[in-house]
């Protein structure tokens, strides 16, 4: 893929322009750059990564550095359909930042689907945790019955490699695990997506296939929607140390958010950070594409809904991480700005700002 970015001066701003070597109607020749700062000019950040396509950006701070661990998208060709069978990932690359402002580092393929015993395709959105000293890569894959499991892959820095437990965590199930760190010392996993990523096929862990349409399983409109799961992990970081249980996401006045509310049900890409004291679990909201946030004083919740932290991106998927590096908030995300293709995603990042009121400040990703 051509290296769309380098040509790209970040704050370059062009008038309205038509289309690469044509002529305005100024008789001025409309270079290609100008084109591409013409496209660029319209989103708030830009792609932090251009030669391949990333998605569904996990990011944290180890030994001071950022690490980011998101999918690794890839041209497929499986056919697009409602289930994401085109989101056929193989591998995981880890990238690494100084600072916010650093030029980001590839550091190359950590993990890839044939060095997974349990695995056979599409690897989706991974998170990473850090524990004494070891790095633990968390990811969602199908095993050979095209049911999503999640793994756990161990290496000895934040950059891999990674070798694989053999099997799935036990008793784990659907798509987008993220660990969260509690102030505590202890870790928690949240994960779960609705139609492609299989949680509506579960009811108290347990599955329960209702169908191969993307809503078969899910609840009635005017019934509560399904929420993120929860298990605490165990002490060796690789299983989980208890039975998971779902979080409840309830509106202002204390009710359950309803399936049939899709722009603040939940649907996949679960995420918790702590500021002032406060759990902040943001996920989205899937096929309305907002990032939401809903708080708690627990991270079992129950969660009370807030608002959005991030509208909509181009493409149809919105997928996130809250990172606070320096004493300052970031929100990672990914858009289909270097491909207009939903399946072929590029990482950005933007600052995330927590109001006094502990809001989180709205961000429009397109100016
Ligand atoms: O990248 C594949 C899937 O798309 C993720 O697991 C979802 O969160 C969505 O971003």
């Amino acid at each position: 893929m051509k290296n769309l970015f380098n040509l790209v001066p970040a704050c370059c701003a062009v008038m309205i322009l038509a289309s690469c070597g044509k002529t305005t109607e100024t008789n001025e020749t409309v270079t290609e750059t100008e084109v591409i700062d013409s496209i660029a000019s319209k989103y708030l950040s830009q792609p932090l990564i251009s030669d391949h396509y990333t998605a569904d950006p996990s990011a944290h701070v180890f030994e001071g550095k950022i690490y980011i661990y998101p999918s690794h998208d890839v041209e497929s060709e499986v056919p697009e359909d409602d289930l994401g069978a085109h989101f056929n990932m193989m591998d995981y690359h880890v990238y690494s930042m100084d600072s916010p402002t650093s030029p980001i580092v590839d550091e190359g393929k950590v993990l890839g689907v044939d060095d997974i015993p349990w695995a056979k395709r599409q690897l989706w959105a991974p998170d990473a945790a850090e524990k004494e000293g070891k790095y633990y890569l968390y990811f969602p894959a199908k095993d050979e019955n095209d049911i999503f499991k999640i793994g756990v892959a161990v290496g000895d820095s934040p950059t891999g490699p990674f070798t694989a437990q053999p099997e799935p965590i036990k008793g784990s199930y659907s798509i987008d695990p993220s660990v969260y760190e509690d102030t505590d010392g202890s870790y928690y996993m949240y994960f779960g997506g609705i139609w492609g990523g299989q949680l509506q096929k579960y009811r108290n862990n347990k599955f329960d296939d209702k169908g191969s349409a993307p809503t078969d399983g899910l609840p009635a409109d005017d019934e509560a929607a399904l929420g993120p799961i929860i298990a605490k992990m165990s002490g060796d970081m690789l299983q989980f140390a208890e039975t998971p249980k779902e979080i409840k996401i309830l509106d202002e006045n204390g009710s359950p958010i309803l399936n049939g509310d899709n722009d603040r049900r939940f649907f996949e890409a679960a995420w918790v950070h702590k500021y002032n004291g406060t759990y902040y679990l943001s996920y989205s909201t899937g096929d309305t594409h907002y990032i939401a946030y809903a708080t708690s004083d627990n991270p079992y919740g129950p969660f009370t809904y807030q608002g959005v932290a991030l509208n909509p991106v181009d493409g149809w998927t919105n997928h996130h991480s809250i990172v606070e590096v320096d004493g300052e908030w970031y929100i990672f995300y990914h858009d289909t700005q270097l491909s207009g293709k939903t399946h072929l995603r590029n990482i950005k990042m933007a600052p995330l700002k927590h109001l006094a009121d502990g809001s989180i400040e709205t961000i429009d990703p397109i100016n």
